[in-house]
Formats: C-alpha cells, sequence, structure tokens
C-alpha cells in the first residue's frame, strides 16, 4: 500500500536519525533543580539565537505562550491579540481560566494587527477599566495561512505596546519560517519583543518541546508559573537534545517546506472548485477553500485517495508542508486532489 502523505500539521514530523542518536547519548540531570547540562545548553542556545539573555524549555508551545502571559500581567489584566490568534482560539481559553484575564481581539490582516485598533483597545486610568497588560502577536501566523510579519511590521507592533508601556509577546511558534520567509536572522524578527515562544516541534521536527526566551528576570518568573502549571520536568535532557539538532540543522532546510507549499498552491490553485489565493502563500502552509461541495467532503475524500489535510471550518482546508515531505509527495497530493474534485458526489 502506497503511504499516507501527511499534511495536516508539521506537527506530525518524526526526529531526525541525528535527533535520535543526541537523546540516547544526551548527559542529564534533574533541571528542576537547575542541573541538566543539555536542557541548559539548549536554554542559552535558544536565548541567543533570539537575542535574549535567557530561555526556558517548556512542554509545548501552548504551555509557553501561557507562561509568558502569566508571567506578563496580573489577574483581571486584559490582554490585546489578533481575532484569529492561536492564544485565543486554541489555547483552551488557558488565559481566562488560570490567569483571570480577558482576552481582547483585534482585527488582522494577513497575520498583521491592526495597530489603530490596539491603540482604540488600550485602555486608560479609567475607575471602571481593567489594566492592558499584555499586547500579543503570532509570526507566522497559523489561520493566516502562515503569514510571515516581517521585521518593520514586528517592530511597529512592539514600538506601539512601549509607547503605553506594555509588553510585547510573540508566539514564534513558526517564528523561523518568518526568519527564512524574510531572510533575515530570526533575532531581528523579535528585537523589541520582550518574550518569545518557539516550537522546536514543529517543523524543526523535535518529538516534544518549544522554548520561551526574555530577560533573566522574566525567566525567572517564567520559571516558577512553568513548575506552577506541571512543567517542571526532571532529566528534560532527552527532549532538550534534538532541540539542539534542530538548531543547528533544521532551521535552513525550511526553506525546502516553503518550495514545495508553493508547488502544492500552484498545482491545486489550478484545480476549478478550489479556491487558492496563490499571494497568500509565503510560508509551509497553505489555506484554501473548497467552493464546490463541503471541504469535510473534500478532506474526506482526499484522505481516501492517501492524502491527509485538515478541515479547519468556514469551508476551508488547512496543508502543512514539512520534513518527510518531498516536491514529488505535494505533486502527487495535487493528482490525488484533482481525483476527488472529479468526484460528481462532491459537486
Ligand atoms: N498549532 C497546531 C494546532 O494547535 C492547531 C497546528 O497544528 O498548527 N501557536 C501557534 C501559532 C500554533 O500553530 C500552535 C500549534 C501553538 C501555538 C501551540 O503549540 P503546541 O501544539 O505545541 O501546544
Amino acid at each position: 500500500m502506497a503511504r499516507t502523505i501527511d499534511l495536516r500539521s508539521d506537527t506530525v514530523t518524526l526526529p531526525t536519525p541525528a535527533m535520535r542518536e543526541a537523546m540516547y547519548r544526551a548527559e542529564l540531570g534533574d533541571d528542576v533543580f537547575g542541573e541538566d547540562p543539555t536542557v541548559n545548553r539548549l536554554e542559552e542556545k535558544a536565548a541567543e539565537r533570539m537575542g535574549k539573555e535567557a530561555g526556558l524549555l517548556v512542554a509545548s508551545g501552548t504551555q509557553g505562550n501561557l507562561v509568558a502571559i502569566l508571567s506578563h500581567t496580573n489577574r483581571g489584566d486584559e490582554v490585546i491579540a489578533g481575532d484569529l490568534s492561536h492564544v485565543l482560539l486554541y489555547e483552551v481559553a488557558g488565559a481566562a481560566a488560570l490567569g483571570s484575564l480577558q482576552v481582547r481581539a483585534v482585527p488582522t490582516v494577513r497575520g498583521m494587527l491592526d495597530l489603530a485598533a490596539v491603540r482604540a483597545t488600550i485602555r486608560g486610568e479609567n475607575v471602571h477599566y481593567p489594566k492592558t497588560g499584555l499586547i500579543v502577536v503570532e509570526n507566522t501566523h497559523n489561520r493566516h495561512g502562515g503569514a510571515a510579519l516581517s521585521v518593520d511590521q514586528m517592530r511597529s507592533i512592539g514600538d506601539l505596546a512601549h509607547g503605553f508601556d506594555i509588553p510585547f509577546h510573540v508566539d514564534g511558534a513558526r517564528i523561523f519560517n518568518a526568519a527564512i520567509a524574510h531572510r533575515v536572522p530570526v533575532s531581528e524578527l523579535v528585537a523589541n519583543a520582550d518574550s518569545v515562544t518557539f516550537c522546536l516541534s514543529k517543523g524543526l521536527s523535535c518529538p516534544i518541546g518549544s522554548v520561551l526566551c526574555g530577560s533573566h528576570e522574566f525567566i525567572r518568573k517564567a520559571r516558577k508559573y512553568r513548575k506552577m502549571v506541571g512543567g517542571g520536568m526532571r532529566q528534560a535532557g532527552i527532549m532538550a537534545a534534538p532541540g539542539i539538532v534542530a538548531l543547528d540543522e533544521m532551521v535552513d532546510r525550511l526553506a525546502e517546506d516553503h518550495a514545495n507549499a508553493r508547488i502544492l498552491a500552484e498545482g491545486l490553485a489550478e484545480l476549478p472548485g478550489l479556491e487558492v489565493d496563490l499571494a497568500s502563500v509565503q510560508t509551509n502552509l497553505l489555506i484554501f477553500r473548497v467552493r464546490d461541495g463541503s471541504a469535510d467532503s473534500f478532506a474526506a475524500a482526499l484522505a481516501q485517495e492517501g492524502v491527509r489535510c485538515g478541515s479547519i471550518g468556514d469551508g476551508k482546508i488547512r496543508m502543512v508542508t514539512h520534513y518527510g515531505i518531498d516536491a514529488e509527495d505535494v505533486r502527487e497530493a495535487v493528482r490525488a486532489a484533482q481525483r476527488v474534485m472529479r468526484v460528481p458526489a462532491l459537486r
């Protein structure tokens, strides 16, 4: 049987042989005591890469964002985030449930926060108002089809936030994809961010983990919140070791995923019945609309053809390219979609 081409997410990536080897050989200690040398090495390396003072290994992107949000704010504060952001839509309302925070959504265009709306949403001094405690931006932006914000865009958000003395957190689950798309060092993208979370377990192919980076003082606070939410892990070097391999070996290859996403998008754009906005495809993620028929049945029929994708609501399909998917796989995915679109039941 032909193998499945799994385009549901870059989270499905499996560790490389070098990562498995690194896990096997990792020097370990108790990280809650700060004694796991491999974790310490990853945290230093990640912080250096991001241009920040310190790093903190966390279990997931969701945990990294939650811990960052808790560390920047106080109970009852407001957090401003994009209307389609992951922290708002897909993190189980952790900020509300665990931080007693109110998240205010502002409109976004291709991942970029509407700055006038942000300005209008920031609270002034009034007995009725909560404090605006944090602004969160996502780069690249998941629900905006992997849109990559530029250095200028990131800087303008940070400048606005800091003009009001508000910290600025970056949900950079896929920040390296943004850096590759704009051909800039990742540290430039997050230069004026107070904190950034990036995921090891997506395009970088690690089995587990994300790293939260920021100032020494911020990370000291975040370390306690990580413990509070059960993220104090012991011999976590086994998950940090592949992270080190990822930062050394897996960043530049993200360009291949972007090239494959482009081949995929161009192929799908040819098919009548699908609505693909080629201009929106910047990185490894592609969101398009099924014009004829339902997105759910399209995804189900495509799965029958050996290609898995995500039906994300509103008649839309998401496909993500990643390590383990090559140009021939995406061409096969296009052929499968072609077969599916000819199925009369879908029309
Ligand atoms: N996103 C996952 C799903 O949750 C949708 C995916 O398959 O894309 N920020 C962003 C921008 C993300 O896309 C994700 C994961 C996270 C945070 C959370 O990361 P994890 O899954 O490690 O908690």
